[in-house]
């Protein structure tokens, strides 16, 4: 595994253990699902649920594959085994990509806005400057929008093992960076 990867997976543990009391539980993808939402208040219902259904299956993925001691939470140790065994998570984060990109489409254009863009991945609990790097990467148009399906696609590289170097990693920078 690379170790942007590493980089990657581990913060994204930090950030979606939302009451920060060291393991994923059902809650904090609750507590998180309710952010995501709450930061594009214009969305349509429809993308709000497909979004919500996203994280349930994440969390419900997670729980069914990864909880080796059965005791209804992840731990960071077990939360790894994500990213070292994809195939298992392959059509969990599709489903979350998906749901998740696509809530941002707010006139159905297919485009997303950078506003939106940035009041999603800060509900999620990304740094500011990280987020407008990564939006500047995606490529936005002369409207300061980038494409939904560009960015579904980089939050599925997001997770991917093997990829590095990546537009994905500018949320994530080493720490030696
Ligand atoms: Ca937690
Ligand atoms: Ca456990």
């Amino acid at each position: 595994m690379r170790s942007e990867a590493v980089n990657r997976v581990k913060l994204v543990f930090t950030l979606f253990d939302t009451d920060g009391n060291g393991v994923l539980v059902s809650d904090d993808f609750r507590l998180m699902s309710s952010r995501v939402a709450a930061a594009v208040p214009g969305a349509e219902e429809t993308r709000k649920h497909a979004m919500q259904a996203g994280f349930t299956r994440y969390w419900n993925t997670l729980a069914g594959e990864l909880d080796t001691d059965h005791d209804g939470q992840i731990t960071y140790d077990e939360y790894q085994a994500c990213v070292l065994s994809p195939e298992r998570f392959n059509g969990a984060i599709d489903e979350f990509a998906a749901g998740f990109a696509r809530l941002g489409d707010l006139d159905g254009s297919g485009m997303v806005t950078r506003p939106v863009f940035t009041g999603m991945l800060r509900g999620v609990g990304f740094d500011l400057p990280n987020i407008e790097a990564l939006f500047e990467a995606l490529g936005p148009d002369d409207a300061d929008r980038v494409g939904v399906d560009v960015w579904e696609a980089e939050i599925k590289s997001f997770y991917a093992p093997d990829k590095g170097g990546i537009p994905a990693d500018l949320l994530a920078p080493s720490p030696a960076a």
